[in-house]
């Protein structure tokens, strides 16, 4: 008499092969949502600034203040405050001329993403064994 199949073996064979499944698909559609998802973020960062700035080169102070409150009010403290956006668009300001080229609104990009993965950082540091 062969042995008996059990609920038990199939389950853990059903498992083991769901798992396997799982590896795979993940693994590739992981890797496309990744790349899809990093050149949608690129083009909306890039899109958000020119249809900012209106036809323009750079981000006046009206047109800075909005971006950053209606596009960055979630990850960036202060975007209520007029005097702080204003404070941080004289930071962001390297040639001085009161507007924020493309490239100095990079900056503010760069500060960001980097503030990110800080946070990420401490949280899985914090969140670990
Ligand atoms: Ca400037």
């Amino acid at each position: 008499m062969g042995k008996k199949a059990t609920w038990e073996d199939w389950n853990s064979q059903k498992a083991l092969y769901w798992l396997k499944l799982e590896e795979a698909r993940i693994s590739r559609s992981f890797l496309t949502k990744l790349v899809t998802n990093m050149e949608g973020a690129i083009k909306t960062v890039v899109m958000q600034f020119l249809s900012s700035a209106r036809g323009k080169e750079s981000l006046g102070g009206k047109s800075f203040q909005k971006l950053v409150q209606s596009q960055l009010g979630n990850i960036l403290g202060d975007t209520d405050s007029s005097s702080a956006v204003k404070d941080m668009m004289k930071g962001l300001d390297d040639n001085q001329d009161g507007k924020v080229s493309f490239q100095e609104y990079l900056t503010l990009v760069g500060y960001l993403a980097n503030s990110l993965s800080e946070q990420k950082a401490q949280s899985s540091a914090a969140g670990g064994p």
